[in-house]
């Protein structure tokens, strides 16, 4: 019986996490339109992402930090909002306007974002710092931080690694959005990072790699009783996902429609909403 109602709340969790990674994509959607251009790519990369974190990880009741470092995801983090009910939707027609913190590329007096990160590979420091200064004061809350595979290609990622390892933290969760895409390309022709999981397990780190968009395996790896050392998810993803006419775009850094594309990616779009 107890089983049975565990499995229904599963379940009920997966289903939400499904349908707010759509929500997240279908904002992002509206947002490039209506911009004119938006980091596009990864909200539709990181969606199951931030839904999975927000809903089943981060409790805020507890004071748990979220940390994003690329803050070009941040159009993610104003759609995890809006789909939480925490930002009004129409907040996010203020995006990119001069003087709204609802900035194209978030800082700290944005909505959901604790630090300005703009300035890539300095998140997960951020997070390392406030993890250490909580568990010396005892404080059980937890941080999760995202990082993005560009982030792989800065020395102070693995110093921060490194230093991850050595204070033996177990109250913060790395995920790493691995979509293979940075500003010149795919970082596997810019600078190839492979193989991602060995190099990070050398540290010493608690390493899983799963597909990014699979709600089941983000749920397991942020709700599994935590390893000796920090976890470090490694999510592999797509930069097109839900939006499949975009995948062949030569730089899907940053996404403005083609006359005629909105539509067929709005289409693609809406067959891909989960019932
Ligand atoms: C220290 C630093 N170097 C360079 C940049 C310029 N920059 C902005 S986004 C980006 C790509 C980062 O890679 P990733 O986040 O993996 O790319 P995406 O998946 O968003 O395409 C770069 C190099 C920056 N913001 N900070």
């Amino acid at each position: 019986m107890t089983s049975t109602i565990m499995g229904d709340q599963v379940q009920r969790d997966q289903m939400r996490i499904a349908r707010m990674a759509w929500g997240i994509r279908r904002h992002a959607f509206d947002v490039t339109v209506r911009a004119n251009g938006c980091y596009l790519g990864q909200a539709l990369s990181a969606a199951e992402l931030f839904a999975a974190i927000h809903t089943v990880g981060l409790d805020r009741s507890r004071g748990d930090m979220f940390v994003l470092s690329p803050a070009h995801y941040s159009i993610a983090v104003y759609a995890t909002l809006v789909e939480l009910g925490e930002l009004p939707v129409a907040a996010l027609e203020e995006f990119g306007k001069d003087g709204s913190p609802i900035e194209m590329i978030g800082g700290h007096d944005s909505p959901g974002m604790e630090f300005t990160t703009g300035s890539l590979a300095q998140g997960l420091s951020q997070g390392i710092g406030v993890a250490l200064g909580r568990r010396l004061r005892g404080n059980a809350a937890h941080v999760w931080v995202m990082i993005s595979d560009g982030e792989l290609e800065e020395g102070q990622t693995w110093e921060a690694f490194m230093s991850l390892a050595h204070y033996g933290l177990t109250n913060i969760t790395v995920f790493l959005d691995n979509n293979d895409s940075q500003v010149d390309g795919s970082p596997t022709k810019v600078m190839g990072v492979e193989p991602i999981h060995d190099r990070i397990a050398a540290f010493g780190l608690d390493v899983r790699r799963i597909d990014g968009h699979d709600v089941k395996a983000l749920m397991a790896a942020i709700q599994d009783p935590p390893g000796a050392t920090a976890r470090v998810v490694v999510c592999d993803t797509d930069i097109a996902r839900g939006i499949p006419c975009l995948a062949n775009r030569e730089h899907p850094h940053w996404i403005r429609f083609r006359p005629g594309e909105a539509e067929v990616a709005l289409a693609e779009l809406l067959a891909g909403e989960p019932v």
